[in-house]
């Protein structure tokens, strides 16, 4: 189980249909009952959350005639899929369509296990408006460009639609129709606790290419920041109608280009719109210098992630990361200097990490501790559909494409999920990431006792988190407690 965070795909999504003119209806299934708790079929240790199937189909309204569903995750699939066979039972007729990173990584599979009609894949917002219009005028779906649909017995597939290149003429998401409220009153988001916050996107897709990384498939390598104008009158938008106080920004690396983090920076400090945010997904730190950390800071940036994956440049190297870690360590340090909470993302596990690569890393971690990183998330190498490691584990005949296979990130941290890394047993990465999580906490205790006892202090007695292992404390200490008793309240 993982924290929900509002929709934002699909709030992109509502905000499409709403500017071609279509009547639509949001069903947020997750946030329209975040304190209702569920068995999760088949799963004892895992439980799920939102409105059950049934109360989902009975909000759908009778007349519709086209049923979108968004499955963002891999790990969410196999829940995805029982959805969809309870609203095709109660609407044979209506065409079924899955967006999100999940169809677009293997569309095949999805309409040959379940009962979609079609798969949009990659950005959806002009291809869904396309796919309506198509499905109204009788209009064969071979001519809309990014979907894949059934054909008798044959499946097709037209290609990912080409990006939208004006990002500024892109609907801010439609909020209004979600129950964005529940998730801000009650901090379900993404990064660490700097008040109500909300999601936001700056820029779309990554110019980067590494090999266990869905987003060159979903996104293509097409970095497109928006407007720094843009972003800055949508969150001056946010900040009048919900009274946030701090942004999490979901995307993939919103920091690449210094000339726009720099216009970014000095146009949201113009404004003084007194509000925080955040980059918990991760940012490249290339462009990460004194001045740039600086005018962050002054904009009200508090808290980033840079994400090095391994401290071994062989690893580096053949999962094309393309990052300099003594240049990453330097950013890090300024952006310490600066006073940010910075995190450092970790995996291990790739198909050629030996004992050896994972010394490496571990350096690496006992070093960024040392210097006063506030966290570090590892986590085991899951080869996630529609990355290329992926594909080239499919096709070796590693992956057999199940529920198991589709839920085992959601094990990250028990010894089930398996290791992909010949050279090392799913035992040993087990213990090696719960060996590496402990160097960087008890050194980082040992170099600076009195943060860490205050942000643990703060998180047990509070409920705050100021940072990501506050987060994990507050989770075992009250969420999954809180979840538990939720979930008997449910089924009571
Ligand atoms: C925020 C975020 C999170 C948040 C929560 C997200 C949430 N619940 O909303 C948290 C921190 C919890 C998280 C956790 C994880 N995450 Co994450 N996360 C993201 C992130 C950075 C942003 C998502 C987002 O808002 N995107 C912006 C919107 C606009 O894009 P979108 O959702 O794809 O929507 C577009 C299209 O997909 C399409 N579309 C979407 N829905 C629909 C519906 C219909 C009907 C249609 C037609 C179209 C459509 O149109 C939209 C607009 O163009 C993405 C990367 C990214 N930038 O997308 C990774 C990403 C989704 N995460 C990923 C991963 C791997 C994880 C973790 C496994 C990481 C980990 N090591 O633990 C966990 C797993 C959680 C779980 N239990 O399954 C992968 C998913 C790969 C996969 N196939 O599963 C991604 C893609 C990153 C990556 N490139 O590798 N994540
Ligand atoms: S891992 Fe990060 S840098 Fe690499 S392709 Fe994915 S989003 Fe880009």
């Amino acid at each position: 189980m993982h924290t929900p965070n509002p929709p934002l795909g699909l709030a992109y999504i509502a905000a499409a249909l709403k500017d071609a003119h279509y009547a639509y209806t949001v069903i947020d299934g997750t946030g329209s009952a975040l304190d209702a708790v569920h068995p999760y079929p088949g799963r004892s240790d895992f439980m799920m959350q939102g409105l059950s199937f049934e109360a989902i189909v009975a909000r759908i309204p009778r007349e519709t005639t086209v049923i979108g569903i968004a499955c963002m995750f891999s790990t969410l699939w196999p829940l995805t899929r029982m959805l969809a066979e309870r609203v095709r039972a109660a609407f044979p007729d209506a065409l079924l369509v899955l967006g999100g990173e999940h169809g677009t990584a293997v569309p095949q599979h999805v309409l040959k296990v379940s009962c979609f009609d079609v798969v949009v894949t990659g950005e959806g917002e002009e291809t869904f408006v396309r796919l309506l219009q198509a499905n109204e005028r009788g209009t064969p779906l071979s001519e809309v460009k990014g979907v894949v649909y059934r054909d008798g017995d044959s499946v097709v597939n037209t290609g990912l639609s080409a990006r939208q290149r004006d990002v500024d003429s892109i609907a801010w998401p439609d909020w209004e129709s979600f129950p964005l409220e529940e998730y801000v009153n009650r901090h379900q988001i993404n990064g660490i606790n700097l008040g109500h916050s909300m999601p936001l996107l700056a820029t779309r897709g990554c110019p980067y290419q590494c090999t266990f990384c869905s987003n060159p498939g979903m996104w293509t390598t097409r970095y497109l920041p928006r407007n720094p104008r843009n972003v800055v009158d949508e969150m001056e938008h946010w900040v009048r109608r919900y009274r946030v106080a701090n942004f999490d920004f979901q995307d993939l690396t919103a920091v690449v280009k210094r000339r726009w983090a720099i216009d970014f920076c000095r146009e949201l400090i113009a404004r003084k719109l007194d509000v925080t945010w955040q980059m918990p997904s991760g940012t490249r730190s290339e462009v990460f210098d004194t001045e740039v950390a600086d005018l962050l800071y002054r904009s009200g940036c508090r808290a980033l992630a840079f994400a090095p994956e391994s401290g071994a440049p062989e690893i580096l190297e053949a999962v094309k990361k393309q990052v300099d870690i003594e240049a990453l360590v330097r950013a890090a340090r300024t952006a310490l200097a600066r006073g940010f909470m910075v995190s450092c993302f970790f995996v291990i596990g790739f198909p050629q990490e030996t004992p050896a690569t994972m010394r490496r890393t571990m350096r690496l971690i006992r070093r960024l501790a040392v210097m006063g990183i506030h966290d570090v998330a590892v986590t085991k190498f899951v080869p996630y559909p529609g990355s290329q490691l992926f594909r080239q584990l499919q096709e070796a005949g590693t992956i057999k494409l199940d529920d198991e296979f589709f839920v085992s990130p959601m094990d990250f941290y028990t010894t089930k999920a398996p290791s992909y890394a010949p050279a090392i047993s799913s035992r040993r990465l087990y213990l090696t990431m719960l060996w590496m999580f402990t160097n960087f906490y008890v050194i980082s205790f040992l170099c600076r006792p009195a943060r860490v006892a205050r942000v643990l202090w703060k998180a047990i007695v509070e409920g705050a988190e100021e940072t990501r292992y506050a987060k994990w404390f507050v989770d075992v200490f009250y969420t999954r407690r809180h979840w538990r008793k939720l979930r008997d309240r449910t089924s009571a």
